[in-house]
């Protein structure tokens, strides 16, 4: 039998006879309360305050609703163009504007700290979580048991191993004061707060934008926005380029070129312009990538460094796109933003 007739089973179990027989079933060697013993161990070990890791880390089962998202099938895939529509539409660009001149000071001084321009901070923010609009109610500590815990018993230690790790390093985040155990939520997979950071990333790249001591990226948007910006400035943004551009490639286009990195005078002369006609800016020496997401009948995008950067937060061409974009769009309303 494999693995996944063996979930589906051990689901089926569970909706006929209630929870128990995902513990029992999904995950015979080793029983939750008895992982989570050993996790208690762990976290103990690593100096983690003993009361709050005995009150984190008992009295709760795994969450029925992860463990049914985290066995769910990937869905096909998605064209550029669905996900796009559905990310960097009319809705979220406006209110995007509308958040970029209420929370102006905060985006500009993160911005100027970190070099990263506020159009891109405030693109994250709305794609993470639509500018704070949901950010996710699960409890993190819960979530990430749940995943590391069913993990192991499932087809992949490697990601009970991950989750497991996060778990622990989500523990030190409440143990160093950020935010206390019950505040700690965010979405069934661990992401945390306004810009959802991993506990992992939290911990390498958080910052405290408001100097209060306490990097609060749940309930503070300076300290979410310096963070943000942070996590870019150590991925190796350069503020003096933009994303990438949306371009239009010439009839005949080879298109062994899409995925190859040229200098722009090249991709200049070989043709490719503007969405309106124009020839593309070139800078000297500087390079780009042609994409073409949906292959060669859909959008084609000529793509700079910081394109690259924006996957360092999320590896995904689809997300890396939509970021640039909405960032160009919430730009566009406002003069003093709106770069070449
Ligand atoms: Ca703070």
């Amino acid at each position: 039998m494999n693995n996944f007739k063996k979930t589906s089973l051990a689901l089926i179990f569970a909706l006929v006879t209630g929870f128990s027989a995902v513990s029992a079933f999904a995950n015979p060697a080793v029983p939750f309360e008895q992982w989570l013993g050993e996790v208690r161990q762990e976290a103990i070990a690593q100096n983690i305050n003993p009361m709050l890791v005995n009150k984190a880390l008992t009295g709760f089962q795994p969450d029925p609703e992860i463990i049914r998202l985290d066995t769910k099938q990937p869905e096909f895939t998605q064209t550029y163009a669905a996900y796009s529509s559905k990310r960097v539409n009319k809705t979220r660009i406006e209110r995007g504007q509308k958040m970029l001149v209420k929370h102006y000071d905060e985006l500009k001084k993160a911005s100027d700290k970190y070099g990263v321009a506020p159009q891109y901070i405030a693109a994250l923010w709305g794609m993470e979580t639509n500018y704070g609009g949901y950010t996710g109610g699960k409890d993190t500590v819960k979530s990430l048991a749940t995943l590391a815990w069913h993990g192991r018993g499932g087809t992949s230690p490697k990601r009970a191993a991950y989750f497991r790790k996060e778990l622990i390093t989500a523990l030190k985040i409440v143990d160093q004061g950020h935010i206390t155990l019950d505040q700690m939520k965010g979405s069934w997979a661990g992401a945390l707060g306004q810009v959802q950071f991993m506990p992992s990333s939290f911990m390498n790249l958080a910052q405290d934008g408001d100097g209060d001591g306490r990097k609060d990226i749940w309930n503070n948007l300076s300290d979410a926005f310096a963070s943000a910006a942070n996590y870019l400035a150590k991925n190796g943004w350069n503020d003096g380029q933009r994303w990438g551009r949306e371009v239009v490639l010439p009839a005949g286009f080879d298109s062994n070129l899409v995925g190859s990195k040229k200098q722009l005078s090249t991709w200049k002369s070989m043709g490719i312009k503007l969405p309106n006609g124009a020839p593309i800016p070139v800078v000297p020496g500087m390079m780009g990538k042609v994409i073409a997401p949906d292959g060669m009948s859909g959008s084609a995008f000529l793509v700079y460094n910081n394109f690259h950067t924006i996957k360092r937060w999320n590896n995904s061409d689809k997300f890396a796109l939509s970021v640039g974009r909405l960032a160009d769009a919430i730009a566009a309303a406002n003069p003093t933003l709106s770069g070449s």
